[in-house]
């Protein structure tokens, strides 16, 4: 079993302020909205309904942190996934978009706990200006950056592996990205990205 089946809803935040103090490793899942970052977290965690989920863009409003319980330590967690609101909807109004550019760009750079960013890029739609915005405020600090090619299911494999290099070619320049087609309908790319969260939080120590 993986230890993100552990995850459990910790609290919601509207500002960085009101973040909890950066004990702990943590994970973000960012991206545009309606690419699936929810849906990603709630198959990585294994349970239907931890982040929720909508067929309307722009659903999670607030940062939603979940605690991965340590076993041995239960009121203590071992780390924390990261679900934030995505970005690029067109149907927010000009104000909350600055004020949540600034909180997401403070977040990525600021954040001392942050061990690695989950970037959702949906497959048919491939990198977008703002995607690259995104690893421009990340790339600088050498944080990990694991791209996931979300709705992979919408494409045969050919194609999908035609966006697969699109992707890293596009993410050459950043040191330590990893590419992997996903899909959380079909469960695509789930282990490879497990292994990879898992060890941003929990480190395997290599003797
Ligand atoms: N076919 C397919 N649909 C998916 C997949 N992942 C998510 N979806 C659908 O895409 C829509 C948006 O998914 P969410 O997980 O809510 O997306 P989000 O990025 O959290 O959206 P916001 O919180 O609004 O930014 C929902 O209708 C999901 O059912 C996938 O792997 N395959
Ligand atoms: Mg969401």
């Amino acid at each position: 079993m993986s230890i993100l089946h552990r995850a459990a809803f910790s609290i919601s935040a509207a500002r960085l302020d009101q973040l909890p103090a950066p004990t702990v490793a943590e994970v973000c899942f960012v991206g545009r909205s309606n690419v699936g970052k929810s849906s990603a977290i709630n198959v990585l965690t294994n349970q239907r309904r931890l982040a929720h989920t909508s067929k309307t863009p722009g659903r999670t409003r607030l940062i939603n942190f979940f605690g991965i319980a340590d076993p041995l330590e239960p009121d203590a967690p071992l780390g924390f996934l990261v679900d934030l609101p995505g970005y690029g909807y067109a149907a927010v109004d000009k104000e909350t978009r600055a004020q949540w550019g600034e909180v997401l760009g403070g977040y990525l750079r600021e954040r001392v706990s942050l061990a690695g960013v989950v970037l959702l890029v949906d497959i048919r739609r491939g990198m977008t200006e703002l995607d690259g915005r995104l690893v421009d405020w990340v790339a600088p600090s050498g944080k990990p950056v694991l791209v996931l090619l979300t709705k992979a299911d919408k494409l045969p494999a050919g194609q999908r592996r035609i966006a697969e290099s699109a992707t890293r070619r596009q993410l050459a320049a950043v040191g330590a990205a990893h590419v992997v087609p996903f899909s959380a309908t079909r469960r695509l790319g789930l282990e490879d990205a497990t292994r990879h969260i898992e060890n941003w939080i929990s480190p395997k120590v290599v003797p």
